[in-house]
């Protein structure tokens, strides 16, 4: 048995004008609310509002939202917090790079506080000009660059370890890329509006499944857990899902949020539990058939 005890840490809304200060006291309290997990969850752009939902062409403006260094002296708590914990922990953030260049970004660390693992999402969904056509806008083309990393995994805990982000779970090829690497776990984060700005009768209903049924096929199809956390609840009068869950490697869901607040949903996962089904119908490299699949990556 490889067990991980594993805390999903969902956040309920985080308003414009809320501090990075209080998100990352909030933090270290649900970290003191996750007593005993070996690895704690956190969501996409953790430490602050959701701010793709605003435009702005003043790049201080924008910059405002960015971390120039991971950990700053905001963030030192929580790291010292975890280390006192010996928790291991991923969280999101928006990353301001020393060579200008901005990334919607996740981390790992170890139990002892060290980044073991990095990743820049890949999949930015929305549109980088302002639509009025839309109930609200989702500028993440405007405000990041595609992440550069690829899908990275990363050996740590005895286990093998990824993440993606938000739009990346709906993806197969995110989980695959990873899959193929043999990954035990994947991270995810996330912060999905619960209606859809371009589809009236999209509510959260709709939303909720769709965000269970990706995280839930990934899982299974790669033999893998999947730890999909949300920031959720109403930030600013725009309306985010919980739904914060974890799938074990048969795609099956083992905990889910029952509030859209700040909430632990734990559960201990036996990374053996992954071997099974990688040695067997998803056993890649007895059954793939890539010379079929040329045109995933040719179109
Ligand atoms: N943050 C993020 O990636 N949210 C998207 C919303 C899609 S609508 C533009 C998601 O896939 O949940």
């Amino acid at each position: 048995m490889r067990v991980i005890n594993v805390a999903a840490a969902q956040m309920g809304a985080i308003q414009p004008d809320e501090s990075r200060e209080a998100v990352v006291e909030r933090m270290v309290k649900l970290m003191r609310d996750a007593d005993g997990a070996d690895l704690i969850v956190y969501p996409e752009l953790t430490l602050t509002t959701f701010f793709p939902r605003y435009f702005t062409d003043q790049q201080a403006e924008i910059d405002k939202w960015f971390e120039t260094s991971m950990p700053n002296t905001v963030t030192e708590p929580l790291f010292a917090e975890a280390r006192a914990r010996n928790m291991a922990m991923s969280f999101g953030y928006a990353e301001l790079t020393p060579e200008g260049r901005h990334f919607n970004t996740a981390i790992l660390t170890d139990k002892v506080g060290n980044i073991v693992g990095k990743y820049r999402k890949v999949h930015l969904p929305g549109h980088a000009e302002v639509d009025d056509e839309r109930t609200h806008q989702h500028l993440e083309k405007y405000y990041f660059e595609p992440g550069d990393l690829g899908f990275p995994v990363f050996r740590t805990m005895g286990g093998i370890f990824g993440m993606a982000i938000c739009n990346d779970r709906r993806w197969p090829e995110t989980y695959r890329v990873m899959g193929l690497q043999g990954v035990e776990m994947v991270l995810i984060g996330y912060n999905t509006p619960s209606v859809n700005s371009q589809r009236g009768a999209e509510g959260p209903k709709k939303r909720l499944f769709h965000s269970s049924l990706v995280v839930q096929s990934g899982a299974y199809q790669n033999s893998t857990w999947v730890v999909s956390v949300a920031k959720c609840g109403v930030e600013d009068g725009h309306p985010l899902i919980a739904g914060s869950l974890i799938a074990n490697p048969d795609g099956e869901v083992v905990a889910v949020a029952v509030t859209e607040e700040d909430e632990i949903v734990q559960y201990p996962c036996d990374l053996d539990d992954t071997v099974f089904g990688k040695q067997t119908v998803f056993d890649f490299k007895r059954h793939r058939r890539t010379e079929h699949y040329g045109r995933i990556v040719s179109q």
